[in-house]
């Protein structure tokens, strides 16, 4: 760090941003005024880095890699800045002088929610650690107007409220018009021959100008400052005098509306495809829109469009970037003039592809219909990539027209993504080595057959200095005082901390700051809740999206197992337990929300026992969200990892908690066998299913949950409690339907897809050793520790750096500012 303010600097800043903004002197200032002087002032400082950076990645002609997703989910960034920056201490001490605080501050930004969960963090903590490791990186997105929703909770209920992250401007975009492009949409293909040649002229489209806002991603105190960039859509036509002339007032008044809707939301589908039209559009924007841009970049220093790959690769996040594959062959064979081996070589060593879910239900399928409708020229390229892929498969298995069936890119009038994806790239990964085992094994296998050395997998990761060094600084000021700071930016290092594991005072002092991480929890839920919680307690957590393979229907209905035994059993005791759950469910999710009404029902009745003593208490935490995340990890005991073996492609938040010293309780899935591994089974809660007897299960049939419920009266009981009332008086069959997914066939005719009855019993006793084992304080500290101390394999900065090596190949650069430039 070369260019440093001082206290006085920063505070001289904040004062003069807030007489150019808002004409006022910092006394007269609200927070939200602060806030965004603040922020201008970190800007400031930023902007010069920036430009070294982007200087340096130009004098040295680095490849870059775009990281195309639909989702960055970044949550809110002046904190993060300002300790990148390393100017943490002067910017807290110059706002105290002038009169206010930093957190509250910080709690003026909105938390920008540009994704949904797990895949859209995920894209956020790679862009992190990118940055930090000094790569050469674009993050490619969409600028929705409105993020994910904000969640209320009323009577129960889960209500969605529009997120307007952008009502007040928001102080680190910046607008850069000079980079903008027009992206076409429907109309027709016309071919005319030329030089003996087809030529494909579109016409008769729609089109809107895509304009790019950048946001800063700084790395950490290393001067490297990325870009995410993210599309906005503007009409291309305006309502000039001259188009009311001639009659177009229809074809503007379209294209205004076009613009105005295609990036107007995030669809707030986790694990999920809907196959909304809007929705294909929106990833054609962005897509084509950033493609064009890369290629316009790379042609400002290169001529060979045919090397492309040596100085640009596209990483495509899961299949909702998938038009990538045809949007690059459309510009380099319509627009650049290759023919198409040399087009499709091209294309095939510049785009990789990550999945991340094997849930059927996610699966993109686009109707062909639809699909060619909107984009004729690029569906075109589409049926001549997929032509020569069926003639190739019938060329490796001659005769064999199921493999055909199996695998065609455009079948059943459909185009399948990811089928295209993997065609279309060179890399195809999964995201936890389970999971990468069963795509290999069961979902692609043909395709791993056909083109083994394509797949390969890379275990997801989370950044430490937002989980960490940022949402719990009690604990990071401890661990640096331990053991030094590199685990800052080398996370293996911190298992240095197993030094400390027999040494009771640290432990102590380790359990010491979870009490008050814990009790700084607890005031939060009071006040956001008004339920009060024992920090005493046990803090047993799940926060995710709500999905029924996730479980949290599991979870509830132990509580309610709990709950009867304590009112039930005189013999039964347990050490008092703060059940949390936090998490949102898709708008047109029903069972989902029904989920949420059930968990805030037992909530309601549990909470107001007094005959229990408070020895449970439930809580859900409206509006989980990555701000309060933060709180809540470092706050942690118990994380609830509880999945249906086989479902959960990998999970970070599981690394979020350990990071934080929460012993795991979870199945078999996802990455918390790689956890399990690091940390030795006898310090995790292991439950359930494994994976290959969930699928022997699905494939073969022989699960009956009504043998489960005849037989085991605690489990009826539970089961009756959701049809007869107990927690709902007021509407006794609220939550039949429930009742009913878990013991009678659906439309697949299996019953209680995801296990949960079946798992119930090994679930249950999982509790009972958590319940034994937090009992005896100095064994838990010391297994919390190690949770801690063993995480070092989960940081994203590992991840990325594998993917560089195997997939990106990316340079390193350093960027080196001139002594105090201002
Ligand atoms: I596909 N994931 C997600 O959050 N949204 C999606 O639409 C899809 C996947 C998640 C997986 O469910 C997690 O297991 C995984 O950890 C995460 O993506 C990041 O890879």
């Amino acid at each position: 760090m070369n260019k440093r303010l001082s206290k006085s600097e920063f505070k001289a800043a904040i004062e003069s941003n807030i007489k150019t903004l808002y004409r006022k002197t910092i006394d007269e200032a609200t927070v939200d005024q602060v806030f965004q002087a603040v922020s201008y002032a970190v800007k400031d400082i930023i902007i010069d880095e920036w430009i070294a950076t982007h200087d340096e990645y130009e004098k040295q002609d680095v490849k870059v890699l775009y990281y195309m997703s639909m989702e960055f989910l970044i949550g809110r960034t002046l904190g993060n800045n300002i300790i990148n920056i390393g100017a943490i201490k002067e910017v807290r001490e110059a706002l105290s002088e002038l009169g206010f605080d930093l957190n509250a501050v910080e709690d003026k930004e909105p938390d920008p929610a540009l994704g949904n969960g797990g895949l859209g963090r995920l894209a956020a903590c790679f862009l992190d650690s990118l940055a930090t490791l000094g790569y050469p990186a674009y993050g490619c997105g969409i600028r929705y107007r409105y993020g994910m929703f904000k969640q209320k909770i009323e009577k129960g209920y889960q209500v969605e409220v529009p997120d307007e992250w952008l009502k007040n401007p928001y102080p680190f975009e910046m607008k850069r018009p000079e980079y903008a492009y027009e992206v076409k949409f429907g109309g027709n293909v016309r071919v005319e021959k030329k030089d003996g040649k087809d030529v494909f002229i579109h016409e008769n489209y729609n089109s809107v100008r895509a304009v790019p806002y950048d946001l800063p991603i700084l790395g950490y105190k290393n001067n490297v400052v990325n870009s995410l960039r993210i599309w906005d859509a503007e009409a291309i036509t305006n309502f000039s005098l001259e188009h009311f002339d001639r009659g177009e007032y229809q074809m503007a008044v379209e294209q205004e509306n076009l613009a105005r809707t295609i990036v107007e939301v995030l669809y707030p589908n986790d694990n999920h495809y809907a196959g909304k039209e809007l929705r294909l559009k929106q990833q054609y924007f962005f897509i084509s829109a950033s493609i064009q841009r890369a290629i316009a970049r790379y042609k400002e220093k290169h001529n060979d469009i045919k090397k492309l790959h040596e100085k640009v690769v596209f990483q495509m996040n899961d299949t909702h970037p998938t038009v990538a594959v045809p949007e690059l062959m459309r510009i380099l064979l319509d627009e650049e003039g290759l023919n198409w081996d040399d087009a499709w070589a091209v294309t095939t060593k510049t785009c990789a592809y990550t999945n991340h879910t094997i849930m059927s239900e996610a699966l993109e399928k686009w109707p062909i219909d639809l699909f060619s409708r909107l984009l004729p020229r690029i569906y075109q390229i589409v049926e001549e990539i997929n032509r020569r892929f069926v003639e190739s498969i019938k060329k490796a298995y001659p005769g064999n027209e199921e493999k055909v069936a199996d695998m065609a890119i455009l079948y059943n009038n459909q185009v399948r993504m990811a089928y295209m994806a993997i065609v279309g790239s060179f890399s195809v990964n999964g995201v936890a080595r389970l999971h990468t085992e069963i795509l290999k094994k069961q979902e692609l296998k043909d395709f791993y057959l056909m083109m083994p050395e394509k797949f390969n997998n890379k275990t997801n990761g989370i950044t430490q200095r937002r989980f960490l060094l940022h949402a719990n600084e009690l604990l990071a000021d401890w661990v640096s005082k331990k053991i030094g700071s590199d685990w800052i930016c080398n996370l293996s290092a911190i298992s240095k901390l197993k030094d400390y594991l027999d040494d009771e005072k640290a432990a102590m002092e380790f359990m010491d700051i979870k009490h008050r991480n814990k009790v700084r929890l607890a005031a939060y839920i009071k006040e956001h809740n008004n339920i009060e919680v024992d920090p005493d307690s046990i803090f047993d957590i799940q926060v995710k999206r709500l999905h029924e393979y996730k479980r949290q229907l599991l979870n509830i209905l132990h509580v309610m197992y709990l709950y009867n035994k304590l009112k039930d059993d005189d013999g039964f005791d347990m050490y008092p337990r703060t059940f949390i759950f936090g998490a949102k469910a898709a708008a047109g999710y029903r069972r989902a929300k029904l989920t949420i009404k059930l968990i805030n029902s037992v909530a309601d009745v549990i909470n107001n026992d007094s005959s229990i003593n408070g020895k449970i208490k439930v809580v859900f935490i409206e509006d989980y969200k990555v701000s309060n995340a933060e709180i809540i990890f470092a706050a942690a005991d118990v994380s609830e990892q509880i999945s249906t073996a086989s479902k959960e492609a990998s999970g970070t938040g599981n690394m979020k908690f350990m990071l934080n010293g929460a012993i795991t309780l979870g199945t078999m899935d996802g990455a918390n066998v790689e956890i399990v591994e690091e940390v030795g089974k006898d310090n995790a809660f292991i439950f359930g299913l494994s994976s290959d007897e969930v699928i022997k299960y699905e494939k073969d049939g022989g699960y009956d949950p009504l043998e489960i419920f005849n037989k085991d009266s605690e489990i009826r009981k539970v089961l009756m409690q959701l049809t007869n009332g107990y927690f709902s008086a007021e509407n006794p069959g609220m939550f039949k339907e429930i009742y009913d997914s878990l013991l009678y066939p659906d439309e697949g005719g299996r019953a209680d897809i995801y296990f949960i009855l079946k798992d119930f019993n090994s679930y249950a006793q999982a509790h009972e050793r958590i319940d034994k084992a937090y009992q005896n304080k100095k064994a838990w500290a010391r297994m919390a520790l190690l949770q801690t101390a063993s995480c070092g394999k989960f940081s994203s900065d590992r991840t990325i750096e594998e993917y560089v090596r195997d997939i990106w190949h990316l340079k390193k650069v350093e960027v080196k500012m001139p002594k105090n430039s201002k």
